[in-house]
């Protein structure tokens, strides 16, 4: 069900694609105070496509901040919510949201907006053997 729903979801990604740029900082890394930011920064953008991008690899045991930039006012974008790490944050347009996370264990940890319309998810693979 879960790679049939991506693939929706992704086709209609490239369907709304017209490339504008959606305001200040549309392009370029997003400047957040590096106290903000533990290991690598992972920069998302949530315009009406949805999450740019939504989908995300890490290793398990990384360290990684995501960095989100709302760009645009529609309300369904407002907040970010990780429930399977009780994670909800306030996305203020605009401003830069940083959310330190670490992965502990392969597998997906899913992420939305507080009305589950938009989606997007992190993808843990194991560590690498040392
Ligand atoms: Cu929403």
């Amino acid at each position: 069900m879960r790679p049939l729903v991506a693939v929706l979801l992704s086709g209609l990604a490239l369907g709304a694609c017209d490339r504008k740029p959606a305001g200040p900082a549309a392009t370029g890394p997003i400047v957040v105070p590096a106290a903000e930011v533990r290991g690598r920064q992972i920069d998302v953008r949530v315009t009406m496509k949805g999450y740019e991008p939504s989908r995300i690899q890490v290793r398990a045991g990384e360290e990684i901040t995501l960095v989100f930039l709302r760009g645009e006012p529609n309300e369904c974008a407002a907040e970010v919510v990780f429930p399977a790490l009780g994670i909800k944050k306030e996305l203020p347009v605009g401003k830069p949201v940083a959310i330190p996370i670490r992965a502990e264990k392969p597998g997906e940890i899913a992420f939305a907006c507080g009305m589950d319309m938009l989606k997007g998810r992190l993808e843990v693979s194991a560590a690498p053997p040392i």
